[in-house]
């Protein structure tokens, strides 16, 4: 992915936004109003308004409206949400299983069922009206499979506050809000195409069927969250499949979007509509959520964000234990919304001194890099692991985060706790 579609992303981002916050473009469904939303971009009340809007940490890890077991091993429930453990991966290959997988619900996993599962393509940017889709008619597209993560724009939010003192809401993550699976699917051009898409549409907007979400007592109505057309007919995929299997109720069956390289939200699980629109699209979903507010940000906020950052972790548990004088491997991944991984480098006394690890895949866009690098810790006591990769698009993990009031994007290098023993 080059520069200049970054770049050409981030001016229609502006570009949108200003539309919006001018009059220009419609307030489609239940959501913040307009005014609302000025309202939170201004004097640096953002903070306070959006408070309890997103779901914080469960207090007892229980049931969470997921499907699948959660074997504590495995995952820490976070609220509705599940988090992989990072020493789970180790040995997992490239691909994640779907047993460790993380589930970011917004409300609880909807039980669908193909047979009678409908999308429906709707809206101004079509020639003609509404059109239906089955998933028989799906499944008879032309297939694509495509090899990608899926993460949250929110991972490893909790380190904001932990490693840098800075206040903000969310799910407190740590590094686990992120997976990499095999999808299969019909790409969303050719349904769109069908769909008879007009030569004026520049949003398309996927609905998800799962419950209205309501935060801070305000009902936002179905997540959902525009793509700009040129993205919709670059690279998502209406997926069916994960991992070889139909795809698990916990991650959108029978059908969701996935958009690679870009934030978690943008991949819209149990998709039931898609708007397309010859004017931009707004929900709560890229004017409220998922928009990087607060003091470094400018009175406006950033443009919705849509590719995510450079991070790595070490696949080992919180105070990974090493035994002094005996020759370990330190194993992790790295991955980037900008490109591939093109180097990561290794420190084991908490950032004095650092050597490269070993990578062991190559740069995949979408994707991650698995890496190793040996390590032999002579004297007991504590230090901490750090790791910092740099993408091929140039970017390295700096050594602070810019904070933002809902904690997205952390990319700064996590200072792992290890105890040598
Ligand atoms: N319909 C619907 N789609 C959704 C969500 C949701 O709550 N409802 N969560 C989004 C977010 S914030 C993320 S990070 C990803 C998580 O995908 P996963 O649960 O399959 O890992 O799904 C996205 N799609
Ligand atoms: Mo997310």
């Amino acid at each position: 992915m080059s520069f200049g579609s970054a770049a050409q992303e981030h001016a229609y981002d502006r570009h949108r936004l200003r539309q919006w916050l001018t009059g220009a473009a419609r307030d489609t469904g239940p959501g913040p109003s307009r005014r609302t939303v000025l309202r939170l971009l201004g004097a640096g009340g953002a903070a306070a308004v959006l408070g309890s809007s997103v779901p914080a940490l469960a207090a007892d890890g229980g049931a969470a409206g997921i499907v699948k077991p959660l074997p504590p091993e495995l995952l820490t429930v976070r609220d509705t949400n599940a988090e992989t453990n990072w020493q789970a991966l180790r040995g997992t290959g490239y691909h994640t299983p779907v047993d460790r997988f993380f589930v970011r619900n917004h409300t609880v996993t909807p039980l669908l069922s193909p047979q009678t599962w409908r999308l429906k393509v709707w809206g101004s940017g079509l020639r003609g009206g509404p059109v239906e889709f089955s998933y028989g008619d799906l499944r008879a597209l032309p297939a694509v499979t495509l090899s990608a993560c899926m993460e949250c724009a929110g991972n490893g939010r909790s380190y904001f506050a932990t490693q840098q003192g800075d206040r903000v809401t969310g799910t407190p993550w740590t590094l686990g809000a992120i997976g990499a699976a095999r999808w299969r699917g019909a790409r969303l051009a050719d349904v769109l195409h069908l769909a008879g898409v007009g030569r004026h549409a520049v949003d398309v907007m996927p609905r998800g069927l799962d419950a209205e979400f309501t935060s801070a007592g305000r009902n936002h109505g179905q997540v959902r969250r525009p793509i700009p057309l040129t993205k919709a007919l670059e690279d998502v995929l209406l997926a069916y499949e994960m991992n070889g299997e139909p795809l698990p109720y916990d991650h959108g069956r029978p059908v969701r979007v996935v958009v690679p390289s870009w934030a978690g939200i943008a991949s819209v699980k149990w998709v039931g509509d898609i708007e397309v629109a010859d004017e931009p699209l707004f929900s709560a979903w890229n004017t409220v959520f998922y928009r990087l507010l607060g003091r470094a940000h400018g009175p406006e906020g950033s443009a919705p964000i849509t590719r995510q950052p450079v991070r790595s972790a070490f696949e080992l548990g919180p105070e990974a234990v090493f035994a002094a004088g005996r020759q370990h491997r330190l194993t992790g991944r790295s991955w980037s919304g900008a490109g591939g991984i093109r180097a990561v480098e290794v420190s084991t006394d908490g950032g004095a001194s650092w050597r490269p690890a070993r990578l062991h895949d190559g740069p995949r866009t979408g994707g991650w890099t698995r890496w190793s690098a040996p390590w032999r810790p002579e004297t007991a006591g504590r230090t901490e692991l750090l790791a910092r990769a740099t993408d091929t698009a140039g970017r390295t993990q700096p050594e602070r985060a810019v904070p933002n009031d809902q904690g997205f994007f952390f990319d700064a290098v996590v200072r792992h706790r290890a105890v040598v023993v």
